[in-house]
């Protein structure tokens, strides 16, 4: 990637580094069965079976402006919601498909109200887009053999045929940059094995998109996983590479860097339970402490959370996930200082926990309960004072203290985290 392309990528990137927060919305027919977005997949279910769900999709109590009140009181400052998953079904007015949640009898277009309710609330937008394609006939799956491996073979066989799927692709993707305003995301998803790159004609759309829509960033799937020629890990990201990385379910134990050792931004996509999609039996929902400790971890790498939601057939966001959602939203009201436009810090991680930083100023997350007395091993020297972010009292920086000696709250079970500063060595 050229000098000015990294200039282009961080400029571009400038607001997700400051934001670090954000809501995925995986939503579509398959929150029918409720049993996960793979569902016609792992069940093999036909076309004609899956139809049921079309006919009978109507989210009378889809409330976008609620979607968006909720993601807000969160502490989240962007969301992406799937404008069409691996089914195919999308959730916006396509002039290219019928199979679109504007021909169902709900008539809406939820794409639309998506964008207008979460930037009235002033958050940004993103669109998830699935590069795989189940109910799209000229997509390798061909049929109802709907296994990524077979389509990867069947696409092999008939590379003719799949350029009508990738002019269909190409198109929509222009539908959605041309009639929905300006969008701060494109979340394209997955390419693999042989599907990723030109496959795609990757840096054709690549081209479009920059010629509509230029401030916007793209997630690095158009290329496959992993340290690929080309990817956005390497020196010479391909123009598809992306302008950020998308861990998914992990958190890269250092952080995501380019092959020079440079950080680059990135952002661990993760449920909140066991399925991105609506699964009502899905009981394992993660608390909000481990919700917490996971952004805070991202961010301590300089990396952004996108959390997910899945809503049900309905229209309405599960309450385990809105109560989780409410929980966190209490720690983001008096800790988000140490989340938003926060990164790594200059030391190196403690022992008792996580530091964050932003300018000079560090912030301790203390996890670890059961440890003794918490010294701040090295910074005692420079640290100018030290304050507990949730009520502003002073916090000694010189004698140990002891995590127990903070007010935790009941359900985190940890302090605030601590907010120091201290004069940066050019500022003495
Ligand atoms: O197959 C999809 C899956 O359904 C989900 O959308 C995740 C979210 O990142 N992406 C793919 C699996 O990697």
């Amino acid at each position: 990637m050229s000098g000015n392309e990294i200039e282009c990528r961080k400029e571009r990137t400038k607001w997700f580094l400051e934001d670090r927060f954000g809501m995925f919305i995986h939503w579509g027919l398959y929150a029918i069965p409720a049993r996960g977005e793979w569902v016609r997949s792992v069940e093999h279910i036909s076309s004609e079976d899956y139809q049921v769900y079309f006919d009978e999709f109507n989210p009378d109590r889809y409330d976008a402006r609620e979607w968006a009140r909720t993601a807000k009181a969160a502490g989240m400052k962007y969301a992406v919601l799937t404008a069409k998953h691996h089914d195919g079904f999308c959730l916006f007015d396509s002039k290219l498909t019928d199979y679109k949640s504007t021909n169902t009898q709900s008539g809406r277009d939820l794409v639309r109200e998506f964008v207008d309710a979460f930037r009235a609330e002033g958050l940004k937008v993103g669109l998830y887009y699935s590069l795989l394609d189940w109910h799209h006939p000229d997509y390798p799956a061909f049929g109802d053999l709907i296994h990524p491996m077979r389509a990867n073979e069947n696409y092999r066989r008939d590379p003719a045929r799949f350029e009508h799927y990738l002019d269909y692709m190409h198109g929509q993707v222009r539908e959605l940059l041309t009639n929905y305003g300006k969008l701060d995301i494109m979340w394209f998803d997955f390419s693999y094995e042989n599907l990723k790159g030109e496959a795609w004609r990757a840096t054709e759309l690549m081209e479009m998109i920059r010629s509509i829509q230029p401030h916007l960033i793209i997630d690095n799937r158009l290329e496959a996983s992993g340290e690929e020629g080309g990817s956005i890990y390497t020196n010479n990201p391909s123009p598809y590479a992306g302008d950020f990385a998308s861990p998914e379910q992990i958190i890269p134990p250092n952080g995501v860097t380019d092959a020079a050792g440079n950080s680059i931004p990135w952002e661990a996509c993760m449920t909140l339970n066991n399925n991105w999609g609506y699964a009502s039996t899905d009981r394992t929902y993660k608390s909000a402490k481990t919700v917490i400790r996971k952004l805070v971890e991202c961010v301590s790498k300089n990396g952004n959370l996108l959390l997910n939601v899945g809503p049900d057939a309905k229209g309405e966001m599960p309450r385990k996930t809105l109560e989780v959602l409410e929980q966190v939203g209490d720690w983001m009201t008096q800790n988000g200082d140490s989340i938003y436009g926060c990164g790594q810090a200059d030391f190196p991680k403690p022992e008792w926990g996580r530091y964050t930083q932003k300018g000079n100023k560090l912030f301790a997350h203390v996890f670890e309960d059961s440890v003794g007395p918490v010294n701040l091993v090295g910074l005692a020297d420079k640290v100018r004072y030290a304050r507990l972010l949730a009520d502003g009292s002073e916090v000694s920086s010189t004698r140990p203290w002891n995590a127990k000696m903070y007010p935790n709250d009941a359900f985190i079970n940890f302090a605030s985290p601590e907010h120091f500063s201290w004069p940066l060595p050019d500022e003495r």
